[in-house]
């Protein structure tokens, strides 16, 4: 590993202690697969152990922050200014039927701002981290998004709308523009990582609607700091706010981003 930087120690420290657990866990699922509801209650379990570490580890280095938490919500800290958004288990679909592309995702935001983070993926250990100034590392390397400037040239990453939520249409419009501009697109089930390839410049571009905070905010620094660019679809700077995230480098920010706006559906569903 890199040298780490005071926060960094506790943001990394605390996401390799809890992805222990969710590996045993992820072993135990195909032990599973007979029964579904058991293997969704086991995952709703180790979903929760692994926030509950984390909420831990945190709190006992920073004692005054805040949370935002995907399982348990908000907890006030007594510092306004600085709150950890988590996701403890992003890819829990991949999760559930024993696919090994999952993450913990952990960022801090002060002001308003997330001024750091780490996306790991504890099955194929790489840990994505970065700070604001710092720049981007995976593992103990630095990370710089990818180069190309011909959309024709890049592949491109993707997540569909889950089940039951809006978006279909206009997600389907998306891909067709997208598929038919580029030498592919990638749909891999867990948000926080898709950012972080791009922050590795494995993908050139990522776009999601729909998302949460805590889908996103580690995300964004790894992006910026590896020297991309993160913006709502709609072109907008509130990506942790509205969950609408486009990632890419600078080549191709704007011929993605008029690409993906010019789709909209023929007809929206009612
Ligand atoms: P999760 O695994 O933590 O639920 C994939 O497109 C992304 O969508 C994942 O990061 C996944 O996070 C997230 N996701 C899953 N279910 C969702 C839902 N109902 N609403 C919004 N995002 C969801
Ligand atoms: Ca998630």
């Amino acid at each position: 590993m890199a040298y780490l930087s005071p926060l960094q120690t506790v943001i990394v420290g605390a996401a390799r202690k809890a992805a222990r657990g969710l590996v045993r866990d992820f072993g135990e699922v195909e032990q599973l697969q007979v029964s579904l509801k058991g293997t969704n209650d086991f995952v709703s379990a180790a979903d929760i152990k692994c926030e509950r570490s984390l909420h831990r580890d945190l709190s006992k280095a920073r004692p005054d922050f805040g949370f935002l938490l995907e399982e348990g919500g908000t907890v006030e800290g007594k510092d306004k200014t600085a709150r950890w958004i988590i996701d403890p288990l992003d890819g829990t679909t991949n999760f559930l039927h024993g696919i090994p592309h999952f993450s913990i995702s952990i960022a801090l935001e002060r002001d308003g701002e997330i001024v750091a983070g780490a996306v790991y993926d504890p099955v194929a250990d790489e840990m994505f981290y970065a700070e604001k100034g710092l720049g981007a590392y995976l593992n103990d390397r630095r990370m710089r998004v990818s180069a190309r400037r011909r959309l024709d040239d890049t592949v491109i990453a993707t997540g569909v709308p889950y089940l039951g939520r809006p978006g279909h249409a206009r997600f389907l419009a998306h891909v067709q523009a997208v598929m038919g501009a580029t030498a592919g697109v990638r749909r891999m089930g867990s948000a926080a990582l898709d950012l972080a390839y791009v922050a590795a410049g494995r993908y050139d571009g990522y776009w999601e609607t729909g998302l949460a905070p805590w889908d996103v905010a580690a995300g964004v620094i790894l992006v910026r700091e590896a020297g991309g660019y993160v913006t709502e679809v709609e072109g907008g700077n509130d990506v942790v706010g509205t969950g609408s995230v486009l990632a890419t480098n600078d080549h191709i920010l704007k011929p993605l981003g008029d690409l993906l706006r010019a789709a909209e559906p023929s007809e929206t569903p009612p």
